[in-house]
């Protein structure tokens, strides 16, 4: 009997531990599968830091790993892998068509980046003139050079890159500004930098309108025939180009310059809606970018991952003054014209904007404070203000330290630097620069200043459509103070129309007038 009992007792305890076993392997294996999402979940109190130089794995790739190469050394670009961690899910997914059009593109780069024999042969090709005649298989180049801010410069870009998708290019970047200092390589074993013995590296800085390789002076004097295809051009995009320049958006035109070799493009300017405009672009574009207004969302994701030393000062920043928020609300304060600085009926427009919007509380009577909860349970709002000028936070820091807000939310404000004043191509203002354009991008709201691409920039990465202040006149506050925007797109603030796309524009539904200007066209999605 003691017997029978000990073996019912042995099975019994034998069958416990195996009960045990199994729940401890379910829990472990739930543990280990959880989307890393989940285990970075986005502002838990205390426990979310962003990864600043981790020896971890990366957990996931951003976007569910389906849009950025792999193949790269995760220490030597930690963004690459760990923007993921700081960023709530993108509800916009890449196309697949996107993905492996990517893919191919990648591979095309490393066949004829700098370094292989494909490049070498096309060098070798510079300055001299050719009859149509080139192999198909023969490597073609798009270079970027950088003009004007880093807004700006970040805009044309994501344009220069998507003309290379579209175009079967390659694209290479002029290395002589400071972009080693602000991005990572974005290919995969090979480089996006333009040898610095490119042959026409002396000339690329004398390419203006006046130049003789200048695409639109040649089509304006007749230099350009079907005969002979000149090794390199000049392609100028700016807010003041001429109508002949503008023919570069022109089927016609576009049909010619696949044949050229070398494209070296100057412009200030988001140009991609002028890209969409053309009509034998649009079918594939509509296939590469479903959600029209994505592009610029898409590729910059792609293409822009801040070297260490900017993500060093974006997640020192979140974590020391964003990560245990609630909410993050974003003020991007750019003031134009001179002079430039703190001025009233700017702070009293974004305080009609926020407080108008809800994105800010009213502020309390003083005597409220005394029954207003500032227990632990209290909101916390976040509000990030990025100015060259330090006064507008200064002053909203103030007035929710004087008085309570009217919710009984705690508002913490914070501004990263107040530069004073544009010092583009200085390697530290542009890193700052480049982490407060991140930082932007990470908030919940986002409020930006009329016709500024640095905010542009923002939205699009964010993937946040902003409310943008109005421009104002007369130093009066715009009425009403701000417009939520029709999209995340950016706006191509003086649109390169070329008078071929006239017709084109009319009966293209997803591309509409900016909020913030008239002259400029942004895409939306609408079809
Ligand atoms: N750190 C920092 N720099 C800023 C800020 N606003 C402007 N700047 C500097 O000024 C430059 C302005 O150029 P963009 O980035 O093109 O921005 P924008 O608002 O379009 O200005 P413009 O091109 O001059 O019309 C930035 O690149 C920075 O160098 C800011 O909020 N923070
Ligand atoms: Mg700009």
């Amino acid at each position: 009997m003691k017997k029978l009992e000990d073996k019912r007792s042995l099975r019994i305890s034998g069958m416990l531990k195996l009960a045990l076993t199994v729940a401890t392997c379910l829990v472990l294996c739930s543990v280990l599968l959880l989307p890393s999402s989940n285990i970075f979940n986005r502002r838990h109190k205390s426990d979310h830091t962003a990864t600043e130089g981790s020896n971890e794995q990366p957990r996931e790739k951003p976007l569910g790993g389906r849009l950025l190469a792999t193949g790269f050394d995760d220490k030597s670009c930690l963004s690459r892998y760990h923007q993921s961690s700081l960023r709530k899910p993108s509800p916009y997914k890449p196309s697949r068509y996107l993905v492996s059009r990517l893919r191919s593109y990648e591979m095309l780069h490393k066949r004829c980046g700098p370094g292989t024999n494909a490049y070498k042969r096309a060098t070798e090709r510079l300055g001299h003139n050719e009859v149509r005649s080139s192999g198909a298989d023969e490597c073609r180049y798009v270079v970027w050079t950088p003009k004007f801010g880093l807004g700006n410069r970040i805009l044309s870009l994501v344009s220069v890159f998507l003309y290379a998708l579209m175009t079967d290019r390659v694209m290479l970047v002029d290395q002589r500004s400071d972009i080693t200092d602000l991005f990572c390589e974005p290919f995969p074993n090979t480089s996006w930098l333009l040898p610095l013995d490119f042959p026409l590296t002396d000339q690329i800085d004398s390419f203006d309108r006046e130049h003789s390789q200048c695409y639109g002076t040649m089509l304006k004097s007749h230099a350009i025939n079907s005969t002979t295809i000149p090794s390199h051009l000049y392609i100028d995009i700016f807010h003041d180009s001429r109508d002949h320049d503008k023919m570069f958006f022109c089927e016609k035109n576009q049909a010619f310059l696949g044949s050229v070799p070398w494209l070296v493009v100057k412009s200030n300017l988001y140009y991609v809606p002028s890209l969409w405009l053309i009509p034998n672009f649009q079918p594939k574009l509509k296939k590469l970018f479903p959600e029209t207004d994505t592009v610029f969302h898409h590729l910059s994701q792609y293409l822009f991952h801040p070297t260490n030393q900017v993500w060093g000062m974006v997640t020192r920043s979140y974590n020391a003054y964003l990560s245990r928020a609630d909410e993050i609300l974003g003020i991007q304060v750019r003031v134009f014209g001179t002079p430039a600085g703190y001025f009233k009926h700017v702070m009293d427009q974004i305080l009609a904007c926020t407080q108008g919007q809800k994105l800010l509380p009213e502020l309390g009577t003083p005597e409220s404070q005394v029954t207003t909860n500032t227990s632990e349970t209290s909101k916390v709002k976040a509000v990030l203000v990025t100015s060259l000028h330090p006064e507008y936070s200064d002053s909203l820091k103030n007035m929710f330290w004087e008085r309570p807000s009217s919710t009984g939310e705690i508002i913490e404000v914070y501004q990263p630097s107040g530069e004073q004043v544009q010092q583009t191509d200085t390697k530290l203002h542009d890193q700052k620069a480049l982490a407060e354009i991140y930082l932007l991008s990470l908030t919940d709201k986002l409020v930006t200043s009329t016709r500024s691409t640095f905010g542009y920039v923002a939205q699009g990465l964010g993937g946040i459509r902003p409310w943008i202040l109005y421009e104002p006149r007369n130093s009066k506050v715009p009425n009403p103070p701000c417009v939520k925007a029709m999209s995340m797109e950016p706006c191509s603030l003086k649109a390169p129309l070329s008078l071929c796309q006239t017709e084109t524009i009319k009966v293209t539904p997803f591309v509409k007038y900016c909020e913030d200007r008239i002259t400029g066209i942004k895409l939306v999605d609408e079809f």
